[in-house]
Order: structure tokens, then sequence, then C-alpha cells
């Protein structure tokens, strides 16, 4: 879902406005209640626009009010940078890092084929990997696809052939949700031994992720939590749902292994608590979930109080766009940790032209001005929407779980 203003002088700005899933409802939220409202406003009143969408609407935050927002935020900011001729993160503040450090995705149906194509990644120039494996006798875990490691492919730079390898999350045949399933018993014991061989086969130097998606428990994270630490992760990420934050105290006091949380998160008020109380190193929310660049820049200066970083959501789902504009962010904000990188498909590509690169493990974005990423209409016109809804989780005897 991408949101195009138009400037009555012919400028135009864009924006993600992708809620994966339920994207219909923030389409129908920015033609329905938005945009009536944008009509005639000054495109440079960025600040005001954004109290105006949020204080204004009277219900506050939420996944679709935010995304929408965040949509209008950073179509304004490109606008502005393309008025003043400036690439977004010099209006930010300028530029804090030469490249931005990314982490890839590596997976495979068991520790070897992850081993190995973890090895496939740190060939690709890769400095950071996150990594997944398949659970004995659990059909479909996450982030792993069906096929495998899609051997033979070749990860990073912009060859972008691996179509929502290692998500886990390949659409469904039907309109109706895949069903995965989940059992904490067999994931506890074979993760450990995951990170063990990944140490064994890379060695100390390349960072290594690992994301549990929402999937257990606190006491079962802080066991999983413990149990990595002897293989010094980056991030252990998702460890249990973030809605029960005293949760994290729990992990805390068990491990020092750093926890990152957030993807699903839509303002400051959802991480107030974890960053203040110091449970979390790493806060994902997304520019496009969290009201654009406008919110997340004040998120990102009280994490910096409290000595937490920036480690941004970017899997396919996120749409370049907020790609673009998240690279630009990532290359001012001081507290810049790392930034999550899934290479588009080609037809994506095709749509969004861009200018930022993946080379030597890092992601730089690029000179132009604005955010760097353009939409081709005609392109898009090529692929009609078509629903998928994210998968679900359930326990093996049929309840549902967190996914
Ligand atoms: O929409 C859901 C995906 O973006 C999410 O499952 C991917 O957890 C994810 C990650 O860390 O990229
Ligand atoms: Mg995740």
């Amino acid at each position: 879902m991408t949101l195009k203003i138009e400037t009555r002088s012919g400028a135009y700005g864009l924006g993600d406005a992708t809620l994966n899933g339920r994207e219909l409802a923030v389409a129908a939220y920015l033609e329905q209640h938005v945009v009536p409202n944008l009509i005639g406003r000054d495109a440079g009143r960025i600040e005001d626009t954004w109290q105006f969408l949020y204080r204004g609407a009277y219900w506050r935050r939420g996944p679709v009010t935010m995304t929408a927002i965040a949509a209008v935020d950073v179509a304004l900011w490109d606008i502005l940078g393309k008025l003043a001729g400036l690439p977004l993160y010099r209006l930010l503040g300028g530029r804090s890092r030469e490249g931005v450090l990314a982490y890839g995705h590596a997976s495979g149906r068991d520790i070897e084929e992850a081993s190995a194509d973890t090895g496939r990644y740190i060939e690709a120039g890769y400095r950071a990997v996150r990594v997944q494996c398949g659970i004995p006798g659990l059909k479909k875990p996450y982030g792993v696809p069906s096929s495998g490691s899609a051997p033979g492919t070749k990860p990073g730079a912009d060859a972008a052939t691996r179509t929502g390898a290692g998500s886990g999350y390949e659409p469904a045949e039907s309109a109706l949700p895949a069903e995965t399933f989940w059992s904490a018993a067999p994931y506890l014991e074979i993760v450990p031994r995951l990170f063990e061989r990944l140490r064994a086969d890379h060695g100390s130097e390349i960072e290594l992720l690992h994301d549990a998606h929402h999937r257990l428990t606190p006491v079962e994270a802080a066991r999983l939590a413990r149990d990595l630490e002897p293989y010094r992760l980056f991030w252990l990420e998702d460890a249990t749902p973030a809605e029960d934050q005293q949760a994290f105290e729990l992990i805390r006091q068990h491990s020092v292994t750093p926890l990152a949380v957030g993807e699903v998160f839509n303002s400051m008020w959802d991480c107030k608590h974890l960053i203040e109380a110091r449970l979390i190193d790493y806060i994902r929310t997304a520019i496009v979930h969290a009201g654009g660049i406008t919110h997340v820049r004040r998120l990102a200066d009280f994490a910096a109080l409290h000595q937490v970083r920036t480690g941004f959501h970017g899997a396919t789902d996120l749409s370049p766009v907020c790609m673009g504009a998240a690279l630009h962010f990532d290359t001012w904000v001081p507290n810049f940790g790392i930034q999550e990188y899934m290479p588009h498909t080609e037809q994506t590509l095709e749509v969004f032209p861009r200018d930022y690169r993946f080379h030597d493990g890092q992601l730089h974005c690029g000179e132009r001005p604005g955010h760097g990423v353009d939409i081709d209409e005609r392109a898009a016109a090529r692929f009609p929407y078509s629903p998928k809804q994210l998968p679900i989780a359930r326990l093996p005897d049929g309840s549902m779980w967190d996914w």
C-alpha cells in the first residue's frame, strides 16, 4: 500500500502504508478520513499535520491509525527533501556513519542446512545474520521456507532472488491463512545446538541473531536466553509477546543475552516502559508502523537516553519506500544498532526504482533528494491486488498460539 501526495507545484512524495494482512483498513482510513483533510494543506507543515492527524482524531495509536499517519508523514518528508534538493538524512541532521550494518536471513530445514546457508551469507559479504532452522516434529516452523535454505540462490546485493525465502510466511494458496504449528520443547532443545554449531563453523566474528517470534512463555524465554549466552548473540528477538511487559523482567533476571523487541509496536507508548526500565537493548519499531519519521525520531531520542539502540524491522512486507526512509534515518540516528534486510523480489524492485544499495555487509542510502525511492505506476498496474493473510500458529492439540 503506497500513498502518493502531490502538491500544487507538481512536487510529490511517497509514503509506505503497508499493514500486511490488514492493508485495506489503512487504505479506507486514508481515503475516507485522512485524504479529505489533507487537500489544500501546506505540505511544509509536517509537524502540524502529524499533530493534527494524531491529536485531532481523538482515537489515538493502534496499527491502522499509526500506519496511515506514517504514510502521510514520510510522503511529506520526501516532498520537503525534493523541494530543498537534499537527501532526507541531511534534513534530519546529516550523516553519522558511512554505511548501515545490515543483517540477512539464513535458514534451513535442519542445523546442517542452516549452517551452510549462513556460510553463503558470509561469503556474500554479510557481517550479521539472523538464523532460523527447522524443528524436529514440527510442520512449517517460523522462518524456514518449505523449500529449506534455497540452496544455490545468492543472498544479498541486489540479487533479490529469495522470494519470501527465510520469512516462513509464503502466501497461502487460498485467501484463508496458512496454518503452522508450534511446540516449545523441541524448539528449546534445538536452538542452542544450532548456535553452538554456527560458532564452531563460522567463528566468533560474525554477528548472529535469532527471532523467537513471540512464541515463548516468560520462563521459556528466560531459559533460551540463558542457554544462548555462550554463543554471544547480537540479539534474541521477540522472545515473548510484548503486551506483557513485566515478562521481560524475568528474562533479564536470568540472562545477559541482548533483547530486541517492537516490530509490532505502533508508538513510543508501547515501548516506554521497556526502555525506561532497561528491559530491552534494541527497539525494532518500523517507521511505517509507528507514525513515520516525526514520531520514530522522538522514540529514538528517548531510547538514546537509556542506551537502547535502533534495529528497525525490514522484512519484505515493508515496501522499498519504507526501506529508503529507514536507511536515511539509520544514516543519521546517533543510537543506531543494526538494520534488518531482506531483499525484495525483482517484481517489487521494478515497481519501486530506488537509489539505496547493499555493499560489503552494509546498506547505503543514496544522495537523491528525499528518501530516494520512486514508484513506476505503469509497472505497478501489471500486478493487481490479490488478498493474502499472514499464517496462524496452533499447538499440536489444535489450540491457537501466537504467530
Ligand atoms: O508481517 C510479519 C513479518 O514482517 C514478520 O513475521 C517478519 O518477524 C519478522 C522479522 O523479524 O522480519
Ligand atoms: Mg521478527
